[in-house]
């Protein structure tokens, strides 16, 4: 065979474009074969397209699709665009281009550079949530969520028809559901004498998507609601704008109706432990009593607080409400209000978790009222605080500083009294040891007594009950902007009502100007044909970015289906993700959201079951080297690296491409910034030295590596192959083109194997060939199964090694070789096969299967010591005894030299390690 050399730019070229022509040959049709669903989270097709941190998840997930292929399993790996969304439009309004053409753009971009990373993928499977023929069904589960509520005593959604007539028979008194907190009672007369109107208001109470007055995080800047998870602090996650609490009216999803199957759920889930944990503490748990409380002199009127400690009652010494509770501006006193009312305007412009994340500063005024104490008697102050949440139990804290930190703090800084009713402090959680002491009737109990007691009390009183409270909220869906799906809803006399289903999809309507509004006006209201034929007005608000990407998995298993969302067989036959990989960060988004709408659609009987993802892998974040100049502070002088000291500077990020080891550029930084064209350098040995820092690989810090230029200079293989050996998939871990090198010299290798001078040789391979290979096989197969690529490759590095050491030119041997790098360098791996002589594709061929019997170990090669320093090596049987290994190593010719015909004093023997001979 001909000596060549490995030209990965023509060989890759040549699978590529023969992949490309087989694509549409991926079946996806059911078959009898097991099947297997690996999915990336929905990408979203940014202006700014993909760099390698992306990458290494889409090629983890191909490795295991072409790996779970040839082991048998009828593989589904789609991939698409989640296309809706605020990125595109603010680019659109900048650059005046229309977010339909700016979307189709980044999509075109997106697919370039996934299909040079050689992925395997039927393309014409892919689906984008822009796609009318996609929104479709997002707007038709919009409708069937308006159409449902959630029945408590069952435990699952339920038409609304089911509802109604309930409400006919016997009013609503006995219904359990998930519902809006000031829902009225009444009976079925009532109900029947309701106006049309009314009965509608009285059914958004309950319909699981419902248009209702709630408090959202408004953002002014982007003219649209923010979820919870997108303000950090109270400003925007994207775009860093101020963000404000206010009421409107506008769509939500009833996500809490399903906070306990939520947590219930996430126990039979294959996820890691941090991401189960984050959830678990997003829905947010608690078990405890609410207890009213009288307000003294104000005969008729209590405060309701909420408590999952009951039994320290007797240590309150205040009540803390919500600067929002609806009570505050009847009960404070004359006297107090004007300062009550100044503290609490400055408070409520916080959103709920940054109130709770800022607990070091210590807020609130006193209202100069009390509420008495309900097994004393005593009057106990009411204060208003910012650390009581209105949205949280009853936006009322029983305070009691000795048993509780957050209620301690606020004590000593107001110096209210702080009284210890159970022995050894007790935290929040630790509330079940200790005995109870001052409270009275109570004295000596343990605290599981005293708990017991107290709630038995306060309930046969009348003025206490059981409660379970959730951290969790509704999901706010409307969104006052114009990339997204139109919701599918008109208005009759100002009453919602779904649009039929033969009327889908709602089409977003072409419009001249789609700038958003600050008061939050949709760009949809300008529009004045909005409305159906009938002449009804059209809802303006579209909805939200996680809309598309709340169901889009299961799309993939049926995307040309025009009848259903998905057929019956698909679902059956591909029923959930097996595995899913993407970002920690989509926690308590996405993936909620994709949960929420999974359960509900099973709750319908669409979906055979309940949870959409089985098993979840987080990749880590790949870093970039970043490079920072550094100014002196308020001028327009950048000092150079190591006379920084000296000065009081700031920096700022500059593109890698300007840096050589760590001197820049001068002529090449003032031509990328015009404006540093007369700054001043100071510099150190005639240069310009920077500084750098390893971080999150972002556009805006100038340290993104392109997917598409490692390809060029070293070929996709490389690439994929380097991705993985960088480290476990599910660690952080800094990029280093340089370090490609290594993956680059393998592959050379591996390439020699095939090319040796002498044709590749039909022979039986030698018992050590085997076992190199089965070795491997071992190896790569345990790796990619429990996901450790990382150790696969160095698995297929050790082997080639091993294999070149043996001049290994055996047939045979090869085939295997090829076979299981297939999955991790699938061109070169495609090129081999050919050259081995095959005519199909290499992902046709089998993933081998070890032969243990090469494995067995059958010698052991000792090294053997004398007086602790190695002087050679003896092989015997595996099952050598302890004589027979003294005996070798004795006659060893070596060993006799050093004892000079002496006899060793002892013989230590480390079985399977090492021999020692003391003299
Ligand atoms: C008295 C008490 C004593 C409490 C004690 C705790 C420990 P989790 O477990 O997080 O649900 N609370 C109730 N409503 C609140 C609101 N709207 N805003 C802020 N805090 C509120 O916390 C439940 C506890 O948080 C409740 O139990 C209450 O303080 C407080 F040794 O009542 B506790």
């Amino acid at each position: 065979m001909a000596q060549s050399s490995y030209d990965f730019q023509k060989i890759e070229k040549k699978w590529r474009q023969r992949w490309r022509k087989q694509s549409h040959k991926i079946s996806h049709n059911i078959t009898q074969k097991p099947k297997f669903y690996v999915l990336d989270m929905f990408p979203y097709p940014s202006g700014s397209g993909l760099h390698v941190g992306h990458a290494l998840g889409y090629v983890a997930t191909d490795i295991v699709a072409r790996y779970k292929r040839s082991k048998g399993y009828h593989v589904l790996h789609p991939m698409g665009f989640d296309a809706f969304g605020l990125p595109t439009e603010q680019f659109a309004i900048e650059t005046g281009k229309h977010p339909a053409q700016v979307t189709e753009t980044n999509i075109k971009n997106y697919t370039e550079q996934l299909k040079q990373l050689g992925l395997y993928i039927n393309w014409e499977r892919s689906i984008r949530t822009t796609d009318p023929a996609y929104y479709r069904w997002t707007q038709w589960i919009f409708i069937q969520l308006f159409k449902s509520w959630y029945n408590k005593a069952k435990d699952t959604a339920e038409s609304i028809d089911v509802l109604v007539q309930t409400f006919a028979i016997q009013g609503n008194k006995d219904v359990e559901a998930a519902c809006d907190a000031d829902t009225p009672q009444f009976s079925a007369t009532q109900w029947q004498d309701l106006p049309e109107n009314e009965k509608q208001a009285i059914l958004l109470k309950y319909r699981l998507a419902y248009l209702a007055e709630t408090k959202v995080n408004w953002c002014p800047a982007l003219g649209t609601v923010l979820a919870n998870e997108e303000v950090k602090g109270g400003f925007s996650e994207r775009g860093t704008h101020p963000v404000v609490r206010k009421k409107m009216l506008q769509w939500s999803l009833r996500t809490t109706a399903y906070a306990e199957r939520f947590l219930v759920g996430l126990d039979n889930l294959a996820w890691p432990k941090p991401i189960k944990e984050m959830q678990h503490h997003w829905i947010g748990k608690s078990v405890g009593v609410e207890i009213d409380f009288d307000v003294q002199s104000q005969a008729g009127l209590a405060v309701t607080a909420f408590t999952t400690h009951p039994e320290t009652v007797f240590g309150m010494t205040y009540l803390a409400l919500a600067p929002e509770h609806p009570l505050v501006d009847q009960l404070c006193t004359a006297e107090q209000r004007a300062t009550v009312q100044a503290y609490c305007t400055r408070v409520q412009k916080d959103t709920e978790r940054t109130r709770m994340q800022q607990l070091e500063d210590v807020t609130g005024v006193f209202t100069g009222a009390h509420v008495l104490h309900p097994f004393t008697g005593q009057p106990i102050p009411i204060w208003v605080t910012a650390y009581a949440l209105p949205d949280y139990g009853t936006g009322a804290v029983m305070g009691v500083p000795a048993h509780d930190e957050r209620d301690h703090a606020f004590a000593k800084h107001f110096e209210l009294p702080i009284l210890q009713v159970i022995t050894s402090s007790c935290g929040e959680d630790n509330g079940s040891e200790g005995k109870l002491q001052n409270a009275d009737f109570l004295d000596g109990l343990s605290v599981a007594e005293a708990r017991h007691d107290i709630t038995k009390h306060l309930k046969d009183a009348g003025i206490g009950r059981n409660k379970v409270y959730y951290k969790l909220r509704d999901a706010a869906f409307g969104r006052w902007r114009y990339w997204g799906e139109p919701i599918p809803i008109y208005y009759k006399e100002g009453m919602p009502y779904p649009l039929e289903e033969k009327e889908l999809p709602l089409k977003l309507p072409e419009i001249a100007d789609y700038q958003p509004n600050a008061d939050g006006i949709s760009p949809l209201e300008h529009l004045e044909t909005w409305e159906t034929p009938e002449g009804h007005p059209l809802e303006c608000s579209t909805m939200p970015a996680y809309a598309g990407s709340s169901w889009y998995f299961l799309r993939y298993m049926d995307p040309h289906n025009t009848k259903e969302l998905v057929g019956e067989e698909a679902q059956r036959y591909w029923q959930a993700v097996d595995l899913y990989v993407g970002g920690a960060e989509h926690t308590t988004g996405h993936l909620l959201y994709a949960r929420f709408c999974s359960m509900f659609l099973y709750d319908l009987g669409y979906l055979d079951r309940p949870e959409p993802f089985v098993h979840l892998l987080n990749q880590g974040m790949i870093q970039g080297r970043s490079h920072l100049i550094h100014r002196i502070k308020g001028t327009q002088k950048f000092v150079s690296y190591g006379l920084r000291q000296a000065y009081d500077t700031v920096t700022t990020h500059i593109p890698s491409r300007l840096v050589k080891g760590q001197t820049v550029d001068l002529d090449a930084l003032k031509a990328w910034r015009p404006d540093l064209s007369d700054a001043v350098f100071l510099l150190e040995e005639g240069q310009y030295l920077c500084d750098s820092e390893i971080e999150k690989m972002s556009k805006s810090k100038y340290n993104t590596v392109n997917p598409s230029d490692v390809i060029e200079e070293h070929g996709t293989d490389a690439l994929r192959l380097y991705l993985m050996f960088l480290g476990p998939i599910t660690h952080s871990k800094p990029w280093c083109t340089r370090g490609i090198e290594g993956i680059a010299r393998f592959m050379k290798k591996l390439w020699k194997l095939f090319h040796h001078d002498e044709s590749m040789s039909k022979q039986e391979p030698t018992h050590e060939e085997w076992q190199v290979i089965h070795g491997a096989i071992r190896q790569v197969t345990q790796a990619i199964e429990s996901h450790a690529f990382n150790t696969a490759v160095s698995a297929l590095m050790v082997c080639t090694n091993r294999l070149s050491a043996l001049h290994c030119n055996k047939h045979a041997v090869l085939t295997l070789l090829v076979c299981i790098i297939a999955p991790f360098a699938p061109h070169m791996a495609e090129e081999l096969w050919e050259l081995l002589g095959n005519k199909e594709s290499v992902v046709e061929a089998e993933f081998p299967v070890h032969d243990e019997a090469y494995l067995k170990v059958t010698k052991i090669t000792y090294p053997v010591a004398i007086n602790g320093k190695t002087r050679t090596l003896i092989t015997v049987p595996a099952d050598a005894s302890r004589e027979d290994m003294e005996s070798t190593a004795l006659a060893d010719a070596k060993v006799q030299k050093w004892l000079k015909e002496d006899t060793p004093q002892k013989i230590f023997i480390v079985p399977g390690k090492m021999i020692n001979l003391v003299i």
